[in-house]
């Protein structure tokens, strides 16, 4: 089938929507033997499509809908990793473009689990629907310390900082980090998430904004760049 680029802009999206990831993925079962996000991107490429285009209006729209499906539980984790990797299959093409600078990202997003919390999968949601907003992300792991932060944003000026916090005895460790990032670098922009952590607690500690869900720290970002 031979698609007009919006109409394989508009594929591109769908497949990353229902993490189709190439042709040879079996999932999901009514897309078999389709192509995926990965050769329908090459084709796009191969077509002269602006990478740009691509990714903002093939990419990143599959991925924004996944999230806001995820948002109102509509789909699950699993349904949301399958969409990650549609999405990073895809990335693949349009990252030649990106080393040359032919694309720019939105900005830089360094994210970690804070100190003590080994819990990462969340946390690794966050990074994905991230990076598939078009941000840079420079994912720290778990167990993340003051210094490691702070040297990550030193070495990416203006960059944005996520924590993630699954234990009611690391949240705690959280106002710490974000003291400490915040007397060494005042200006940077600090957002944290995870299950025990709400709004109140935001407040208490200072941070800058709150997200129960990746989608929210999605829309946060878009707005402070916006
Ligand atoms: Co742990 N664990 N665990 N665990 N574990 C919990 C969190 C717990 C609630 C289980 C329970 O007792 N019911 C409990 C915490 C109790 C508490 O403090 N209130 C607990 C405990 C106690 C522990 C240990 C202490 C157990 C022990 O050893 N005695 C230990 C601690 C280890 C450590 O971290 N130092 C431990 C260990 C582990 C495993 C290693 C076995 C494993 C982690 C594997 C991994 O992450 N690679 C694990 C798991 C899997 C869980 C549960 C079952 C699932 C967590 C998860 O991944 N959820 C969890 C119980 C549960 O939640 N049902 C539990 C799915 C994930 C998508 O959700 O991480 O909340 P979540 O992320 C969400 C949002 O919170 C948000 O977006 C995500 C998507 O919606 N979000 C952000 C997260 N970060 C964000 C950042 C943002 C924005 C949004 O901006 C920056």
């Amino acid at each position: 089938m031979i698609l007009n680029m919006e109409a394989l802009l508009k594929r591109i999206a769908h497949c990353v929507e229902f993490g189709k990831i190439n042709e040879a993925s079996p999932y999901p079962p009514d897309m078999k033997g389709q192509p995926g996000a990965d050769e329908l991107t090459r084709q796009a490429i191969d077509k002269g499509a602006d990478p740009d285009d691509v990714l903002k209006k093939g990419l990143v729209v599959g991925m924004e809908k996944i999230g806001i499906k995820f948002r109102e539980n509509k789909v699950f984790v699993p349904q949301v990793l399958m969409s990650a990797k549609a999405m990073s299959i895809a990335m693949e093409h349009l990252k030649p473009f990106f080393q040359s600078g032919d694309v720019q990202r939105k900005g830089v997003f360094v994210i970690g689990t804070v100190a003590g919390d080994l819990h990462d999968i969340g946390k690794n949601l966050v990074s994905m629907m991230v990076e598939g907003s078009g941000y840079e992300v420079v994912d720290l792991g778990t167990d993340v310390s003051s210094q490691k932060f702070i040297d990550a944003v030193k070495g990416h000026p203006g960059c944005f900082v996520g924590l993630s916090a699954l234990l009611t005895t690391t949240m705690v460790n959280m106002e710490k980090i974000v003291n400490d990032i915040k007397t060494a670098l005042p200006d940077t922009k600090i957002l944290i998430g995870g299950a025990p952590v709400s709004e109140e607690f935001k407040e208490k500690i200072s941070a800058d904004f709150y997200s129960p869900d990746p989608q929210g720290a999605v829309d946060y970002l878009n707005s402070v760049v916006a």
